[in-house]
C-alpha cells in the first residue's frame, strides 16, 4: 500500500470547483446544427447517425429536480498517454452521476480500451475514488494504447456493457481515441443499441483544441512542471556560466508545449516546428539559426544558454516529413519487413524510397535513422520520443561552430548537456485549474449522459474566467473531423491543432525572441502552488491566457 506524502493528504481534502451553470438542477438547451471542419459530405456519409448534431449548452434549472428517478450505470477508459487531472475527469463523473441518483454506479475498465474488449473491469465505488481525488497519474484503472476501431471489438465490448447494465461509455483521451470514441457511437447507434458514448479531451500535447474545445486538459500542469525544471535550469545556467543546455520537451507533433515553456522562462532559443514546416527550412537552417546565436551571445562574453526543442520537430522539416510519409506506406504495406536484421532493413528501405527520399534516409545518422523505420504506435505514428534530437542538433551546432571557429567567425567554448522532459509531467498532481477543469469535464459528462447524448465531447469553456463563469455543455465529435492519409489509407479523424502562426501565443513570443536569444533574460517560474494567493494558485497557461485576448 502506497504511502501518502503530506501535501497529499492535505491536497486530498481540495474541492475542485464548477460552473455554477452545473450546481443543482440542469436544462440542456441546444444550438444550431453542425458542420465537420473539413470533407463534410465524406463525413457525413461516414457517420450518418451522429454527423450534424447541435452544439450543448448547459443552464442551471431553476425550477427542475436535480436527481433521476432511476439509477444507471457508466463505464470509463483512460485512454493513450497519461496526462495530470485524469482522476478528477473520473471523480467528477462518479460525483455527477451519484449527484442524479445515489444508486448509479461506475465501472472503470482496465489498462485502456484493451479493457473493455478484453472485459477487464473494476467498480469503481466511493473509497476508491476517495483515495485519487485530486492526484496525478492514471493509476485508478491504468492506460493504453489499443486502438479501438474494429467491428470484433466493438461487438466484445456490446457483450460486456450489456452484462454490465452500462448505459454509456466515457472515452478520456486524444483525438485519435476522440476518433475512435465518434465511431464507436455511431456504430452502436447505427446497430440500434442504446448505448451512448462520450469523449473527453486529454492531452498534455495541448493539440486536441479548437474554438469550442479550448484546451485539453493536463497541459497546464505538465507545462507548468517542465517550466519549473526549466527556470530551475536556467539559473544554473547563468550561475555556472559555463553549458549549453539543449532540452527537448514532449509534444509528439504541435509545438504548444516547447511555446508555452518558452513564454513562461524566455530561453535563448525556442524552435517551433510549425514555423519550420512554413518556411521550408531545413536541418542545416535551423541549426546555422542556433549556431549564430551561440556565436553572438560568445561575443558579448557569454558561453552559455538554453535551447527548447519541441519533441516532433524532426516530422516538421519538410524533407523528413516526406520521407517519414513514404516509410509510413512502405511500413504499412511490408509487413515482411518487421523480420529483417538491422542491415537488411536498411538496405530494404534505401533500395525501395524515392531518389529524394533515399537521399535524405542516407544523410541522417544511423541511430536517427533507424528510429524512423522501428515500430509505430498503434495509432501508425513514428514513436517521436526515442528520437534524441536533442543530440543530433547539439552535435550539428558543435560542427557548425568550429566552421565559425575556422572562418575566424566565433571565438569561445562551446560545451553542451542534453534533457528531455516528458514523462516528469505527464503524471503530476494537477495544479488547481486541471484539478478544476476536469472534475468540471467529468461533472458535464455525467450531464451529457443524463440527456442522452452520444457522440458527444464533454466541453467546458470561457476557461480564463473564473471557475463559476465557465460555460459547460458537449460538442458533436464529428464536427473536430476532417479525412486525413493515416496508415496509407485516408481515415476520418479529428483535426490536431498545430501552432497557429497567426495566433497570440506565437506572435508574443516572436516579437520578444531576438531580446530572449541575445540577452539573458531567464524567468523562474518555481513550482506549482496550491495554497496562497489565487492570483498564484489559479493563473492559467499562458497559452490560454493570450488566446483569450490576454496581455
Ligand atoms: P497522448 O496524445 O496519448 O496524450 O500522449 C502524448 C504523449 O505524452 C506524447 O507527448 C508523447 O510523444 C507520447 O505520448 C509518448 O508515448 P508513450 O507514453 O507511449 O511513451
Amino acid at each position: 500500500m502506497a504511502t501518502k506524502s503530506i501535501l497529499q493528504q492535505k491536497r486530498a481534502a481540495y474541492q475542485p470547483k464548477l460552473p455554477s451553470s452545473l450546481w443543482g438542477a440542469v436544462r440542456a438547451v441546444a444550438g444550431e446544427p453542425t458542420q465537420s471542419v473539413g470533407n463534410q459530405d465524406e463525413i457525413k456519409a461516414l457517420f450518418p447517425n451522429t454527423y450534424g448534431l447541435p452544439e450543448l449548452f448547459f443552464e442551471k434549472d431553476v425550477q427542475g429536480a436535480a436527481g433521476v428517478s432511476e439509477p444507471f450505470n457508466v463505464g470509463v477508459i483512460l485512454s493513450g498517454g497519461q496526462a495530470p487531472g485524469g482522476h478528477n475527469v473520473i471523480s467528477g463523473i462518479f460525483d455527477g452521476i451519484k449527484a442524479l441518483h445515489k444508486d448509479s454506479r461506475l465501472f472503470g475498465f482496465l489498462m485502456g480500451p484493451g479493457g473493455l474488449v478484453d472485459h477487464d473491469y473494476m467498480e469503481l465505488t466511493a473509497d476508491i475514488i476517495d483515495e485519487y481525488r485530486n492526484t496525478g497519474g492514471f493509476d485508478i484503472i491504468g492506460s493504453g494504447r489499443t486502438k479501438l476501431e474494429l467491428p470484433e471489438q466493438f461487438e466484445k465490448g456490446l457483450e460486456i456493457i450489456k452484462k454490465l447494465n452500462i448505459r454509456a461509455l466515457v472515452i478520456i483521451g486524444g483525438d485519435d481515441s476522440n476518433t475512435n470514441a465518434a465511431v464507436l457511437a455511431e456504430y452502436y447507434k447505427a446497430k440500434g443499441e442504446p448505448v451512448q458514448v462520450i469523449g473527453c479531451p486529454k492531452t498534455i500535447d495541448g493539440d486536441l483544441k479548437n474554438e469550442l474545445i479550448e484546451t485539453s486538459f493536463g497541459f497546464d500542469t505538465a507545462t507548468k512542471v517542465y517550466s519549473e525544471v526549466i527556470g530551475n535550469i536556467e539559473r544554473d545556467c547563468n550561475s555556472a556560466k559555463k553549458y549549453w543546455h539543449f532540452i527537448k520537451l514532449m509534444g509528439r507533433s504541435a509545438s504548444h508545449i516547447a511555446l508555452e515553456c518558452a513564454l513562461q522562462t524566455r530561453p535563448n532559443c525556442c524552435i517551433i516546428s510549425e514555423e519550420v514546416e512554413a518556411k521550408n527550412m531545413t536541418l542545416a537552417d535551423i541549426v546555422d539559426g542556433i549556431a549564430d546565436v551561440v556565436a553572438a551571445r560568445a561575443a558579448n562574453g557569454n558561453n552559455f544558454g538554453i535551447v527548447l526543442i519541441p519533441e516532433g520537430l524532426i516530422e516538421f522539416i519538410p524533407a523528413m516529413k516526406s520521407l517519414i510519409a513514404e516509410l509510413n506506406d512502405m511500413l504499412a504495406h511490408h509487413p515482411e519487413f518487421a523480420g529483417l536484421d538491422a542491415a537488411a532493413q536498411r538496405a530494404f528501405v534505401l533500395n525501395n524510397l524515392s531518389k529524394d527520399n533515399a537521399a535524405t534516409f542516407e544523410s541522417l545518422p544511423d541511430g536517427v535513422a533507424r528510429q524512423l523505420t522501428l515500430d509505430r504506435d498503434p495509432h501508425g505514428n513514428v514513436q517521436v520520443s526515442l528520437i534524441e534530437t536533442e543530440k543530433l542538433l547539439s552535435e550539428m551546432v558543435g560542427k557548425r561552430l568550429a566552421q565559425l571557429k575556422a572562418e575566424g567567425r566565433y571565438v569561445g567554448k562551446f560545451a553542451a548537456l542534453h534533457h528531455f522532459f516528458g514523462y516528469e509531467g505527464r503524471c503530476a498532481d494537477p495544479s488547481n485549474f486541471d484539478a478544476d477543469y476536469c472534475y468540471a469535464l467529468g461533472y458535464n459528462a455525467a450531464q451529457l449522459i443524463n440527456c442522452g447524448a452520444t457522440g458527444y465531447m464533454s466541453s467546458v469553456r470561457h476557461l480564463s474566467k473564473p471557475s463559476a463563469e465557465w460555460l459547460a455543455g458537449g460538442i458533436p465529435i464529428t464536427m473536430m473531423m476532417n479525412m486525413e492519409h493515416r496508415n496509407g489509407k485516408n481515415k476520418p479523424v479529428i483535426r490536431k491543432a498545430l501552432v497557429d502562426l497567426d495566433g497570440a501565443p506565437f506572435k508574443v513570443f516572436a516579437s520578444h525572441r531576438q531580446e530572449w536569444a541575445i540577452n539573458t533574460c531567464y524567468c523562474y517560474p518555481g513550482p506549482i502552488q496550491y495554497f496562497g494567493p489565487t492570483e498564484v494558485c489559479d493563473q492559467t497557461s499562458r497559452t490560454l491566457y493570450y488566446e483569450q485576448g490576454g496581455e
